[in-house]
């Protein structure tokens, strides 16, 4: 065989490669394939400090109740995918207490009425170990779940998600979280550069801004799939139940 035919064969190899034990989620722009074996769930920044009155999220100006329409949605999908045994991983925005990990160009923007690292209702703003810097109860990490500190809104600077997901073999990431336009979407696009194909949840993720929610999720699968892919939760569980999780 030529040296042309072979790279030939392992194109359309790697193009028609689908996952080994394949589930299919209707999705935008096209079909999500998945197998369990190598998916994770992300659950991107589900803290008090977006949710919950006297946060960061609040302290931007941003009316918090708007993010709280994924909780219910993503506490199903968090009860399904660990029954199917899926890798469950979940991420925190946050800083280090002496605000070393902080650009100073992160305290400075947005002129909030609380900075990070202020004092606030719920503890010192978006503070690792803080009350306010916490997940939701509703949401709460199991033991053993990996949680990923993070002081950027993308999920891979700075943090160690990337060998966590090497490590487990992963290759598909179903992504939720807050914020659509902000920490999802900055995650997806980490990710897709990486090489992993994302499908996000749409009623899994939230903004304080329905359109620029709208738009972000329009963006992700635009092009044929340019970041990835989208669906409603309810098409993901469905394909979850196909194994006999409820
Ligand atoms: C923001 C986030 N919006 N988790 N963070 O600052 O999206």
């Amino acid at each position: 065989m030529t040296s042309t035919a072979s790279a030939a064969d392992a194109t359309a190899a790697a193009l028609s490669a689908g996952p080994a034990t394949a589930l299919r989620v209707p999705a935008r722009p096209y079909d999500f394939e998945f197998d369990p074996a190598t998916t994770a769930l992300l659950v991107i920044d589900m803290q008090r400090d977006f949710l919950e009155p006297g946060g960061f999220g609040e302290s931007l100006g941003n009316d918090v109740s708007r993010l709280r329409t994924t909780i219910e949605p993503l506490t199903r999908v968090l009860a399904a995918t660990r029954e199917a045994g899926i890798m469950v991983v979940h991420t925190r925005e946050g800083h280090l207490p002496d605000l070393s990990d902080l650009p100073p160009a992160k305290l400075r923007r947005g002129q909030a009425t609380l900075r990070i690292g202020d004092p606030g209702p719920m503890g010192r703003i978006l503070i690792r170990g803080e009350y306010g810097h916490g997940i939701i109860d509703e949401l709460a990490p199991l033991p053993g779940e990996p949680v990923i500190d993070k002081p950027g809104k993308g999920a891979f600077h700075a943090t160690e998600l990337a060998d966590l997901l090497a490590g487990a073999g992963i290759e598909r990431l179903v992504v939720t979280g807050v914020t659509t336009e902000v920490c999802v979407h900055t995650t997806v696009r980490e990710a897709n550069d990486r090489g992993y194909d994302c499908l996000v949840l749409a009623d899994c993720v939230g903004s304080y801004f329905p359109e620029f929610h709208r738009v972000a999720l329009e963006m992700v699968a635009a092009q044929g799939g340019i970041f990835g892919w989208v669906a409603p939760c309810a098409d993901y569980l469905a394909a979850l139940a196909s194994l006999g999780v409820s």
